[in-house]
């Protein structure tokens, strides 16, 4: 019998054996998204309430045994998976997928962590609301995901990133204790605020079951415009113009690098990508939300796009004429990542910085790369609005990209972050630090804030069970 056979019985007494994972194919819990690495559950644990939850965290620390929370494994640094040791639990909250109530009045939804997003969206549309974060991983992603990476994506230039939109959470912690604090406030000075620390915490300090969060009114009409522009300073210079001609109706504004596009021609022939053939270096994905109605939000639109072609700023633009052009748009820009992943391994850089200086860093470490590394290909798109740039490497044209990754990652990622660094930025925007950039934080960020980082950590999980080497390194040992 094996050392761990007790608790895989306490496990399945808690959740059902049916529940308890330990055979078979796991490779949907144990690989990253994006392929990086393929670690090995002791098992996977797929509890259906914030109690079961409580009984497996209790279980697996009496036990000894680590914990990595998961919702739908579409993380980008590799934070969701188990090592390879064989001896951590997966804790799958994907069967906690309820909306639990929405608050017509309070402009508030409360939902289990285990919840897809866009199943959210979908379900508070129906109720004559918006609840507004968007991402290409939406289809997969979960509530208890977003929140644990703080994620971003597509409507934060209007909404903000997922932090802006919790009130309230509900926690398991790491002792199995469970925290209720899903009060649906806008204003609660009662202390420290405890969200805010599991928000964004990427699994290290106990389990988000529920979460509570804000709503939105419908908007009477969603435009969407793609525009060709002649440089990154043009689309800087563009994005101004939106925020003074739209206002709060400015819900995106993306960014695309010509050789990000052609990916998407080359793996997705079936979609038309706009001004292919003007070989501008970039185009750009706007939306205007408006609470009017449509032919008010295409006056304004008319607006700023002549602004935009008088000021040089705009070299041709394109406003969708309908809702299914407008999606076939906003897909073209959703594609990228998926057609970069079709390209084969690449180097990532989720990087943001103040948007005035995106233009000089871009222009710089551009040439930077161009120099050292002959025939790196940058797909280099993004959340422009944010100053979220995805500042993406992919191997020369014919060379294996594993052997490239191999060799040229630390040596790439050291350029970039010293530029980041230099144009005063961050490594990490919103997809976080797993494992992968767990190295980079220490490298990055001040001894004072790192030492007050693991003090949290080590008063909230004084003995690591929760999500052990993602995010923060406890000791020069670890
Ligand atoms: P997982 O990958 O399962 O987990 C991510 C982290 O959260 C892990 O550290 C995990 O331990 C922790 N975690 C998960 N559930 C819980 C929980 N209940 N309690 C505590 N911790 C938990 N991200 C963006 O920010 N913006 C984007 O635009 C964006 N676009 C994407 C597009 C594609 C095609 C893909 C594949 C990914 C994209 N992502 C984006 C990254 C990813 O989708 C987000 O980070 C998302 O928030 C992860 O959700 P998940 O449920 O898949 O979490
Ligand atoms: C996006 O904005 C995601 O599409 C993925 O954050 C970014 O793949 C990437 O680099
Ligand atoms: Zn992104």
């Amino acid at each position: 019998m094996s050392a761990f056979e007790p608790l895989l019985q306490s496990l399945r007494s808690a959740v059902g054996a049916a529940n308890v994972l330990t055979e078979g194919n796991l490779s949907a819990w144990e690989q990253d998204w994006r392929k990086r690495e393929h670690g090995k559950a002791l098992a996977v644990v797929r509890p259906a309430s914030t109690l079961e939850v409580a009984e497996v965290v209790k279980a697996c620390v009496a036990a000894g045994v680590s914990i990595v929370p998961q919702g739908g494994n579409t993380g980008m640094v590799v934070g969701s998976t188990p090592d390879t040791s064989g001896t951590q639990v997966v804790l799958s909250l994907q069967r906690m997928n309820q909306v639990r109530t929405l608050d017509a009045a309070n402009l508030t939804v409360t939902v289990e962590a285990g919840c897809v997003l866009q199943s959210l969206q979908e379900t508070c549309e129906q109720a004559g609301f918006l609840f507004p974060l968007s991402m290409a991983s939406e289809g997969s992603c979960t509530i208890g995901g977003n929140l644990g990476t703080n994620a971003g994506g597509t409507q934060v230039v209007r909404y903000g990133n997922t932090r802006e939109l919790c009130l309230g959470l509900e926690v398991v912690n790491a002792q199995g204790e469970v925290w209720n604090g899903l009060t649906g406030l806008r204003k609660d000075n009662t202390g420290y605020d405890l969200r805010h620390l599991f928000i964004g915490s990427e699994g290290t300090l106990g389990v988000i079951t529920a979460a509570t969060l804000r709503l939105y009114p419908l908007p009477a009409s969603q435009l969407t415009a793609f525009a060709a522009v002649p440089s990154l300073e043009a689309a800087v210079e563009l994005l101004g113009l939106a925020h003074r001609f739209l206002s709060a109706g400015l819900t995106g504004f993306e960014v695309m690098g010509q050789f990000a596009l052609g990916l998407v021609v080359k793996h997705f022939p079936q979609q038309r990508v706009p001004f292919q053939s003007m070989g501008t270096p970039y185009c750009v994905v706007l939306e205007n939300s408006d609470h009017e109605s449509e032919g008010h939000a295409r006056a304004q639109f008319e607006r700023l796009l002549e602004a935009a072609l008088d000021s040089g700023c705009v070299l041709d633009a394109v406003v969708a004429e309908s809702m299914a052009q407008a999606r076939s748009l906003w897909h073209i820009r959703e594609s990228i990542p998926l057609a970069q992943a079709q390209e084969g391994l690449n180097i990532k850089h989720d990087i943001s910085i103040a948007v005035s200086r995106i233009p000089a860093f871009v222009r710089e470490t551009d040439a930077a790369l161009e120099q050292a590394f002959p025939g790196a290909r940058l797909v280099n798109y993004g959340h422009l609005g944010d100053g979220n740039l995805h500042y993406n490497v992919q191997a020369p044209q014919g060379f294996d990209a594993e052997a490239f990754l191999k060799n040229q990652e630390k040596p790439i990622n050291a350029l970039v972050y010293e530029a980041v660094d230099r144009f005063g930025g961050s490594i990490s925007a919103e997809h976080g630090i797993g494992s992968l950039k767990r190295e980079k934080l220490e490298q990055h960020k001040s001894p004072v804030a790192l030492q007050m980082m693991r003090a949290i950590k080590t008063a909230l999980d004084p003995h690591n069970r929760m999500n052990p080497g993602r995010m923060l390194r406890l000791s020069a040992a670890e």
